[in-house]
């Protein structure tokens, strides 16, 4: 049983920034989507097991605010 979780993310200004945070969460164990919006400052994670404290981590190394919407 997946779960979804929408975060509201900060900082990002183009679509490069965009990539970035779509990969650095796509690449957490238990993840298996992930949807970027510039337009809406959000990230929509879905997977098995979605490490709330993981994802926000994952997005601030790459130089963003994240936090559950
Ligand atoms: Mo380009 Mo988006 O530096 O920060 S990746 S604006």
């Amino acid at each position: 049983m997946a779960q979804t979780i929408e975060f509201n993310v900060t900082g990002m200004t183009c679509d490069h920034c965009v990539n970035a945070v779509t990969n650095a969460v796509k690449e957490l164990e238990g993840v298996s989507d992930v949807s970027v919006s510039l337009e809406n400052k959000s990230a929509v994670v879905t997977g098995s097991v979605v490490d709330v404290t993981k994802v926000i981590a994952a997005i601030e190394e790459e130089g963003y605010e994240a936090a559950v919407k």
